[in-house]
């Protein structure tokens, strides 16, 4: 294709014939959701499905996207530029892709250039829900106590200067302050993170915070504000320059930020929404009473699941979880781990056949089209480990059932980080606790064999259970001997 086409509101009728663009009028569109933190989760996911509705004719329900972080600047210059629309590229390995501009993020707003306008709009009447996806470390919840970290730099920042916030726990309180001041409705607090109990959890994090902040809000919060859980699913990997590159040479449209990702997408919400929420259900979305099973299903399978093969496939140097999938010792490792150990903590899911869930998670990883980064699930394991991975040994140590597979992931995870920085080694691990992590693996290697199983902050108490350590003190000397490939054959052979 020699002509291109900058993606924006004027372009939009000029875009190539088999590219989905909006057939409503996105200029009367009314903002009745404020997002923070819009990236290509958020993208292929809510905004994905507030679109369907949209060009339903399906209420008035648009999205005001909120970039909380200065690392956000990229994306407020993409959206700026685009007049808030983006393409989605849906890769499914059997279909020709046809491109989908997406229009329901009507509004992006940059909150470190402009607090004051993030927490009016917040407290704007339109707004009925405000929905999150600030990944599982912006809870700031002590993974040890599960308690609220008041100690963290940015909380005491926000506590000191009510009026220019940097956490979502500051702006979210300036906010509801106004609107109880205001005599506003309340409205829904929707987290979309792959936490268990998400509602819950941002609930109590937050009143934790205001607890300290403006303890006169926490009535009025608890009568007028809803904290729904729910469970999110859709595989959507980091935009790479040859996705822009595809789109661009294949459908002739330039864009600055597209987004891809696969064709399986899930969103079950539990139906407690204080002021009104969009007909969602009309686009494929669930509303259940209880979320729980769900919730723990797709964090212990599907996020546990990449967690193992992310960690070991650097061990191997894959680059893709694709890559990784295709190794038959690793798409058995990860049926043993989820049939042997997490399964057996999952109890039963109403409408859900859980060998055909377990079968076709094995298929969306292999997926090739998606080439879903390692370098990705690997980051922030810090933050994802306590979250996906050790409440499923914990459980099975109770139970007296298997860890070793379980076990394995935590010791391949020490592996990589005593690796980090030697010349065999070339990936950078990317984690806010760096620094920590990697000095405590390598200090396991002469010092002390349990420095990184100390880490509290990680693993809590699990230091002192003897069944795990010891499996762990195996595995890791194993790894340290062996390549990966044996350790895991040995395992299999047990
Ligand atoms: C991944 C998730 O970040 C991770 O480690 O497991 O981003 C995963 O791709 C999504 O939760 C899928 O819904």
């Amino acid at each position: 294709m020699s002509e291109t086409i900058k993606l924006n509101a004027n372009n939009l009728e000029h875009l190539p014939e088999g590219v989905m663009v909006p057939n409503y009028n996105r200029t009367k569109i009314k903002t009745g959701i404020v997002h923070v933190g819009v990236g290509n989760f958020h993208r292929a996911h809510q905004a994905f499905y507030t679109d369907q509705l949209l060009c339903k004719g399906k209420g008035n329900w648009g999205i005001s996207g909120i970039g909380l972080l200065n690392e956000d600047r990229k994306m407020y210059h993409a959206f700026t530029r685009q007049d808030g629309l983006y393409t989605l590229m849906v890769l499914d390995p059997d279909e020709k892709l046809r491109p989908r501009v997406i229009g329901s993020i009507v509004e992006y707003l940059f909150a470190p250039e402009n607090p004051d306008r993030v927490i009016e709009k917040m407290a704007d009447p339109e707004v009925r829900i405000i929905s999150l996806t600030i990944t599982e470390g912006g809870y700031n919840q002590d993974p040890a106590t599960g308690e609220f970290n008041m100690s963290e730099k940015s909380v005491q920042w926000d506590l000191h200067h009510p009026d220019q916030p940097q956490t979502i726990f500051g702006y979210l309180t300036q906010a509801l302050k106004h609107r109880r001041e205001r005599k506003m409705p309340g409205l829904t607090i929707l987290s979309c993170d792959n936490i268990q109990h998400n509602g819950e959890v941002c609930k109590k994090m937050l009143i934790s915070y205001m607890k300290e902040a403006e303890p006169n809000l926490v009535n009025w919060v608890e009568q007028h504000i809803s904290f729904p859980n729910s469970m999110v699913d859709r595989i959507t990997p980091v935009t790479t320059p040859s996705d822009k590159e595809h789109l661009k040479v294949q459908f002739g449209i330039e864009d600055l930020w597209p987004v891809v990702c696969e064709p399986f997408i899930q969103w079950v919400i539990e139906d407690n929404f204080a002021n009104g929420r969009p007909e969602w259900e009309s686009v494929g979305v669930q509303f259940v009473e209880e979320v729980d099973p769900y919730e723990k299903m797709k964090i212990r399978l599907l996020n546990a699941g990449h967690s193992l093969l992310g960690l070991t496939g650097l061990l191997y140097g894959y680059r893709t979880i694709d890559e990784t999938v295709r190794n038959p010792l690793l798409a058995s490792l990860l049926r043993e781990f989820m049939d042997k150990e997490a399964t057996l903590v999952l109890g039963k899911i109403e409408g859900i056949e859980l060998e055909g869930y377990k079968d076709n998670l094995v298929q969306r990883f292999s997926n090739t089209k998606i080439k879903d980064q390692v370098s990705r699930i690997c980051a922030e394991s810090s933050a994802k480990i306590p979250k996906f991975l050790l409440p499923t040994i914990r459980e099975q140590l109770d139970r007296g059932g298997s860890i070793q597979f379980g076990t394995l992931i935590v010791a391949t995870w020490c592996r990589n980080l005593e690796l980090a920085g030697t010349s065999d080694y070339s990936i950078e691990i990317q984690d806010s606790m760096r620094n920590e992590l990697e000095q405590k693996a390598k200090a396991s290697v002469n010092d002390d064999p349990l420095s990184f199983l100390r880490i509290e902050a990680i693993f809590g108490n699990l230091v002192h259970y003897r069944r795990f350590v010891d499996t762990y003190l195996q595995m890791i000397n194993e790894l340290r001997r062996h390549h990966i490939d044996e350790v895991i054959s040995k395992l299999l052979r047990r």
